[in-house]
């Protein structure tokens, strides 16, 4: 007769979890059905719980590393690309492509003179910009972009050539935005039909008010010389200047070329846009997915003197198009919601 399993002790007795506790929260995400033959292996534990393990055996194609400045990092390797990501604000620094072929080469952009400090952003790659874009909106004490590409975020779950990265409210969120969330940040590389690099940035809400908040990853691209790249797509797409400099004039039914500096706000954006970067003979295609604003910027001359991380001659070498959505495109989201924008950038060689 099967020995009736009258006590949790008795099932458990030749299994390793009588010896842990294990967080409800992390019980509570095991299907019912599932019970009693569930994998918690270590990304599906990690998935649900605050501290993840510190996983020392990642999935196929995540390595941890340090950055150029020393900081820990995460490396995705697959198909010939190879991305680094600063634990720091979950910063992708670099997405290499054509790796082990003549070619290889850095899609992204960084700054001449980067600087890899805690809780800074490296000026290049793609910063993560959040609860809200460029300056606060009433207190200039307040760090431009938001405190997310700032903060240490954690490593949640890592599956082959992809990491999801997390961070959540804290003392220091709560003193400069009071609302309790969580972000997600999920980065992967594909290998089927070419070189292509995937972002997905989910924001929880967590508190128990609704809040609104402002988002963007603030991708800046190489291009070689910055007067033979364009950008299609945004033809005709409502759009508001905020250079101090502008081109005086331009046609917005064409695609757009950059002839001064630039930083354009569009609003109702369709979701690929493309930058044809024609001195690298490059095309890098941008699709999204619940991103309604998007922002090009080129900062020409005279503003690339008053940023950091910039030599005088930077400006003539990359341009941002930042997937977001800003402005009247923020989002609202009520307690327990979610909201998921996903960024999925293609490279191809283009005449
Ligand atoms: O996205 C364009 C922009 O708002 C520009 O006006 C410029 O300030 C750029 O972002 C860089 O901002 P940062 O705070 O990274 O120097």
């Amino acid at each position: 007769m099967a020995t009736s399993l009258t006590t949790p002790e008795a099932a458990c007795a030749t299994c390793w979890c009588k010896d842990v506790e294990i967080p409800a929260a992390v019980l509570d995400r095991v299907p019912a059905n599932a019970r009693g033959s569930a994998c918690i292996c270590a990304a599906c534990c990690n998935a649900g719980m605050d501290n993840p393990v510190d996983n020392p055996t990642l999935a196929t194609g995540v390595t941890k590393v340090l950055d150029p400045g020393g900081r820990e990092a995460v490396q995705l390797e697959a198909g010939g690309q190879r991305v680094l990501i600063a634990m720091t604000g979950a910063q992708v620094l670099s997405w290499h492509t054509g790796i082990g072929e003549q070619g290889e080469s850095d899609v992204l952009w960084t700054a001449s003179e980067p600087k890899y400090e805690s809780h800074k952003p490296v000026r290049g790659g793609v910063p993560v910009v959040f609860p809200w874009f460029g300056d606060h909106a009433t207190d200039a004490t307040k760090p431009a972009h938001g405190f997310a590409r700032s903060l240490d975020w954690q490593l949640a779950a890592s599956a082959a050539a992809e990491i999801t990265l997390e961070c959540r409210d804290s003392d220091q969120t709560s003193a400069l935005w009071d609302h309790a969330f969580r972000l997600q940040l999920r980065i992967a590389l594909g290998s089927t039909e070419g070189s292509s690099l995937r972002i997905e940035m989910k924001v929880e809400n967590t508190s128990a008010q609704a809040f609104s908040f402002e988002q963007a990853l603030h991708t800046y691209f190489a291009t070689g010389d910055i007067q033979q790249a364009s950008v299609h797509g945004l033809e005709n797409v409502p759009f508001v200047e905020h250079a101090r400099e502008p081109i005086a004039e331009w046609d917005p039914s064409q695609p757009i070329r950059f002839g001064a500096e630039t930083d354009r706000v569009f609003q109702g954006v369709p979701d690929r846009i493309e930058l044809r970067a024609s001195a690298l003979q490059r095309a890098v295609r941008l699709q999204t997915n619940n991103a309604r604003s998007a922002i090009v910027w080129n900062p020409w001359p005279n503003k690339t003197a008053r940023l950091s991380q910039m030599h005088t001659d930077d400006w003539r070498s990359f341009c941002c198009i930042e997937s977001a959505n800003v402005g009247d495109n923020r989002v609202e989201l009520s307690p327990g919601e979610s909201h998921t924008m996903t960024l999925k950038l293609s490279a191809a060689r283009a005449r």
